[in-house]
């Protein structure tokens, strides 16, 4: 029914999560950023901005012609609409879910994708990048770790896709600099979330058996490609 266009990174994870969860019948893409698979035409008309996840719904609801989405926040909240899952039904807790999506879409994204970058991407030391920036990783572990003092999931009772959303990125915590065992709301959340069997299953694919140090691109055609572009 979907096809998924995915990297090995915390964006396309929390797609598959979510497909996992779901049930659905998905066929997985794998796009190689480092080469630029990202960049040819074809996935151009896919995602205009040239990143990773993108699913294709071959059985949109609508009408009879597939449905694209790009942006993760966006693909998680089209699933949850389409099959009426993963998303509180009353307006509270619904708002609440969405606002953790976009704190994770505008804030712990970014972030925590410009703490790894200047920790193990950049060509020579920058040592205000790193600081910056993993400070504010933990900040925002903080934030959440305050919020999930008297919650069980992040909106409230019912495991959502805020949780999906928010889960892969805290996977790099540790690698960001976070404290480990500083934030222990945080680590009841992350043991509960990582115990559940569809993301169990994913991460032994992908997180739990890959060799991410063998696969950093980081030489220098890989580097002119991810972030040496300006269009
Ligand atoms: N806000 C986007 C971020 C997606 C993103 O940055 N994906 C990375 C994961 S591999 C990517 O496409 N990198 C390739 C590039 O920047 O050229 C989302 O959540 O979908």
């Amino acid at each position: 029914m979907y096809d998924v266009f995915v990297a090995r990174s915390p964006a396309p994870w929390k797609v598959l999560i979510a497909l996992e969860e779901i049930g659905a019948d998905f066929v997985e893409h794998h796009i190689n950023p480092g080469v630029g698979e990202q960049l040819t035409p074809e996935f151009k008309k896919l995602n205009p901005n040239s990143k990773i996840p993108v699913l294709v719904d071959n059985a949109p609801l609508d009408r009879d012609e597939p449905y694209v989405v790009f942006e993760s926040g966006a693909i998680l909240l089209y699933l949850a609409e389409k099959h009426g899952q993963l998303m509180p039904e009353d307006m509270r807790h619904r708002y609440e879910a969405i606002q953790w999506i976009m704190w994770q879409m505008s804030g712990l994204g970014p972030i925590f994708g410009n703490a790894r970058h200047f920790r193990h991407f950049a060509p020579e030391p920058v040592p205000y990048g790193i600081t910056r920036f993993s400070r504010e990783c933990s900040r925002l572990c903080s934030v959440l770790d305050t919020h999930l003092s008297d919650r069980e999931y992040i909106a409230g009772t019912a495991y959502s896709m805020a949780d999906i959303c928010v889960f892969p990125w805290l996977l790099y915590a540790q690698s960001n600099g976070v404290d480990e065992g500083a934030y222990p709301n945080l680590d009841r959340w992350f043991a509960m979330i990582d115990a559940r069997p569809a993301v169990q299953r994913l991460g032994a694919r992908t997180w739990k058996t890959y060799d991410y140090a063998a696969a950093t691109p980081v030489d220098d055609a890989a580097r002119q490609i991810l972030f040496g572009r300006t269009r």
